[in-house]
């Protein structure tokens, strides 16, 4: 109880030092503990404000501030912002590409009617706003292999469409009312300690627990089906780093980045060297196959890597040792 009545007193009190005072919605889902862990370490733990609609685990909600903020709530997040001085806002809160098609209209909700609510607040009260876009704000008509920054965007899902509107709003309250906004199009990411919600390249990540836990695998996608992946570790790199770069380095306000590509075949392979046994079989979901194979295979991040000078550190074989290192192989 102490340690509570002290979380949500620091919620409330101001930073001196000048680093900036941080909130992150949708704080609960596969990246923002991360995050907040690594912006804690920079800016002191009590200026990075976790947020989300759902009540945190024990630890999470005792490793720094927590509040409820609810993003199709204007007020709310509006007092939460003039509340505790926010200058900065990472805005996690979204549906991902395969729960977004089962219910579009909550996708609908969050990422567009959400996104605007977030746009006006960050907008009114001179804030620095970091939305992540995805490689699913490309489609069947884009140049796949590689997918530059430029081209064709015909998304066909509501999330692919929610999140090109994401990268033109936030762009142009840029060029109009000079919002400092900024947008790193995410790769699938793998992580070990937080589980995704609902996206495609969700099996990238199931497969290293199933590995441990049944030596069994069924892989939704086909064998080869080839998509841009990254670790946790170089996404939350990729994204504070483009938040401390000076702005006259952002030649564009929305880069891809990338780290790696591969097939669940090729991942199989590299984490059948850890868990021999390992069984994998593949039944195909249609929806999400479909998604897949409207995204790119490969990412091209050229502009991110001259710009501010992005460079991710893990390959495949890091990714799968290090997610072994995590989870411990010998767990089984
Ligand atoms: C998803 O699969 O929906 C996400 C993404 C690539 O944006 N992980």
């Amino acid at each position: 109880r102490q340690v509570a009545s002290d979380a949500s007193f620091h919620s409330v009190t101001f930073s001196e030092s000048g680093h900036p005072r941080v909130l992150i919605t949708g704080g609960l889902g596969q990246l923002g503990v991360g995050l907040a862990k690594l912006l804690r370490k920079r800016f002191g733990k009590n200026n990075v404000i976790l947020s989300d609609i759902r009540k945190p685990a024990d630890n999470v909600f005792y490793s720094g501030p927590f509040i409820f903020a609810d993003i199709l709530d204007y007020k709310n997040l509006r007092e939460i912002v003039v509340n505790n001085r926010i200058t900065w806002l990472f805005h996690y809160s979204a549906l991902l590409s395969a729960v977004g098609e089962a219910n579009v209209p909550l996708a609908r909700a969050v990422n567009i009617t959400g996104l605007h609510n977030v746009l006006d607040i960050a907008a009114e009260h001179n804030l620095r706003l970091f939305v992540p876009s995805t490689i699913g704000a490309f489609g069947p008509t884009s140049p796949r292999d590689p997918t530059p920054d430029i081209c064709i965007q015909r998304p066909r899902t509501i999330y692919g469409v929610s999140k090109v509107h994401a990268e033109l709003m936030g762009e142009y309250y840029h060029y109009r009312y000079g919002l400092d906004f900024r947008c790193l199009r995410y790769p699938g990411i793998i992580s070990a300690d937080s589980q995704p919600g609902g996206g495609t390249t969700d099996y990238a990540v199931k497969i290293f627990h199933d590995a441990i836990k049944s030596g069994k695998f069924k892989c939704y996608l086909r064998p080869d089906t080839r998509l841009p992946m990254m670790y946790i570790d170089d996404c939350l790199k990729a994204t504070l780093e483009v938040m401390e770069a000076p702005a006259e380095a952002l030649t564009m306000r929305t880069y891809n980045i990338n780290a790696m590509s591969f097939t669940p075949e090729e991942l199989a392979q590299e984490v059948q060297k850890y868990v021999p046994e390992l069984q994998v079989t593949y039944n195909v979901d249609q929806v999400r196959q479909a998604i897949a194979d409207s995204w790119p295979m490969n990412f091209d991040d050229s502009n991110a890597r001259r710009d501010w000078g992005w460079k991710h550190d893990y390959d495949l074989p890091e990714l799968v040792t290090t997610m072994f290192s995590y989870l411990g192989s010998d767990s089984r």
